[in-house]
């Protein structure tokens, strides 16, 4: 039976242009899609848009817009900066779709039912920007603990989720299971969250016309999270007719999202899945942020770094490369155009790029573009065909991990011991002693050998470039699919190959964006 993997990104705010933020957690998945489908998995990567609530409300208006208008607009920007970076998602949910607005309204009212939803008032603050309420005690210096900007009162007739009473039952799932990722963040939250008790959660507003009305009582909207959150069920056809997916791919393999918004989707996401008697997502993995001078990069701070700039100057391919390269789970990465142009020079132009051209240069030079079938093996070249073939292995268990930034550092590894390999060999000197003719088509082999293995583990990771690596080293489609990636002598031993266009040019330009 072929596996079925589902997972989602974040559905982002359309309140302003996509940044390389949401460019990382989008290309992870995208990179974690590719891969499971290389493997023969039937995938689902969910993406999306999260169009309600009192900012987007304000944005519109500040723009002079109806809202809906405002964020087809916007919506529209994530999807062609998607298009843009090469991202293969399958599906992209928008919470005014139609049948969104019925999933929330039918499991809305599932929870009133059920009595996990009541009449109250809310009396605390609000983030603004995060769309989160928080009370006087949870406020740090009178701002907001997730983002640490300024919080406003507010007061008013709402509807609550019995959050608390799960507060023993999300403490027990955070403890015990797998679900969070990395597992140093459960701890965090069952000591801020889950050991003070956790506080029912207000779950509609008054005062914010654009959202989802609750269907018990229309002068009431949905609060945005708790709109927002049901997307991953929505875009399965949960509660709707639009789409039937939901028995094949629910529960989701992997939620990706970066820390500010962990809190919702390992303490409330569970607990309202909990409510409604669901299968719990099986993983939960949470990244760091990129920072731009210690502050996280984000529209509202202002500090955001153009993805269209970048990919002008560098490719998508060497974008794409440097933030999966830089951003690891559980840490932050301080963004800096020299560290990027610096590894794009070194790991890409000087390392993979140089390989591949200087493989290619020298069958072509010494042997026509073709190789003779005789072969020359020594004992020393077990340790470059020992590790290019328990290469695969190690990508698998970094990427099953989520480990994205680890599975590059283990492929250029290799990719520097295929380098060191060439300059131990010197092809250029057994060139010139017809004795070692056999030696040297078998060196030159190796190397096409690795980069075959190398670049089909690279494929998911840089999608446009790597076809051109096969059409340098003539590898055939079937040759670069999963399996063959951990078989040794695949190529046909009198391969021919064609020199092609430089695959990263050096960086010159001043690398400032
Ligand atoms: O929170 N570094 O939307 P959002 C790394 N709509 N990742 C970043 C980032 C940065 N500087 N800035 C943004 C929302 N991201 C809600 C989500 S889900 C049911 C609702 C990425 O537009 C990262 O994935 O504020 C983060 O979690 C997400 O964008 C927040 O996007």
């Amino acid at each position: 039976m072929q596996k079925t993997f589902y997972l989602t990104t974040p559905i982002y705010y359309p309140s302003g242009n996509p940044h390389i933020g949401h460019c990382y957690t989008t290309l992870a998945c995208d990179v974690i899609a590719r891969y499971r489908r290389m493997q023969g998995d039937r995938v689902l990567f969910l993406t999306g848009t999260d169009e309600h609530g009192w900012k987007i409300q304000q944005k519109a208006k500040e723009a002079g817009m109806e809202p809906q208008v405002y964020v087809d607009q916007l919506t529209d920007r994530f999807r062609k900066l998607w298009d843009c970076m090469s991202i293969q998602y399958d599906r992209f949910v928008r919470t005014t779709d139609a049948y969104h607005v019925q999933t929330v309204q039918s499991v809305f009212q599932k929870l009133y039912d059920r009595g996990y939803i009541y009449k109250g008032e809310y009396i605390g603050l609000y983030c603004t920007p995060c769309e989160s309420f928080w009370t006087p005690k949870q406020v740090v210096n009178g701002k907001c603990p997730d983002c640490g900007r300024e919080v406003t009162d507010a007061q008013e007739e709402a509807y609550f989720f019995q959050l608390s009473t799960f507060t023993e039952k999300i403490g027990d799932f955070l403890k015990n299971g797998t679900f969070l990722q990395p597992k140093e963040r459960a701890l965090e939250l069952l000591n801020n969250f889950i050991r003070p008790g956790l506080e029912d959660l207000c779950v509609s507003r008054t005062g914010v016309s654009w959202g989802i009305s609750v269907p018990f009582d229309p002068k009431h909207t949905v609060y945005v999270w708790a709109d927002a959150l049901f997307n991953y069920l929505s875009a399965l056809g949960y509660e709707n007719a639009r789409f039937s997916d939901w028995e094949t791919f629910w529960p989701a393999q992997l939620h990706l999202v970066a820390k500010d918004i962990m809190r919702f989707h390992a303490i409330v996401w569970p607990a309202l899945l909990m409510a409604l008697d669901l299968p719990l997502p099986k993983q939960l993995a949470v990244h760091g942020w990129i920072t731009v001078e210690g502050k996280k990069m984000s529209k509202s701070v202002g500090n955001v770094i153009d993805p269209y700039v970048l990919t002008k100057l560098y490719g998508v391919d060497a974008v794409r490369y440097h933030l999966l390269r830089e951003l690891a789970l559980g840490c932050d990465y301080e963004f800096s155009s020299e560290v990027m142009a610096r590894r794009i020079d070194s790991d890409l132009s000087n390392g993979l790029g140089n390989l591949v051209s200087r493989t290619v240069a020298m069958v072509e030079k010494y042997f026509g573009g073709t190789l003779p079938v005789e072969r020359e093996i020594v004992a020393a070249d077990s340790v470059l065909i020992d590790a290019v073939c328990a290469l695969r292995k190690k990508v698998d268990a970094a990427i099953d991990a989520v480990h994205l930034k680890e599975a590059l550092a283990e492929i250029f590894a290799v990719v520097a011991m295929a380098n060191q390999y060439v300059d131990a060999n010197a092809p250029w000197r057994l060139a010139k002693q017809p004795e070692s003719r056999a030696r040297l088509a078998t060196v030159l082999y190796h190397l096409l050998e690795t980069l075959r293995i190398v670049s089909g583990l690279l494929a998911p990771f840089m999608p446009n470039t790597m076809p051109k690596i096969w059409e340098q080293i003539g590898a055939a489609p079937t040759e670069v699919a999963y399996d063959p990636l951990q078989q040794w002598g695949v190529l046909p031993p009198a391969i021919s190959v064609k020199k092609g266009a430089i695959l990263f040019p050096k960086i010159e330009t001043g690398a400032k964006s």
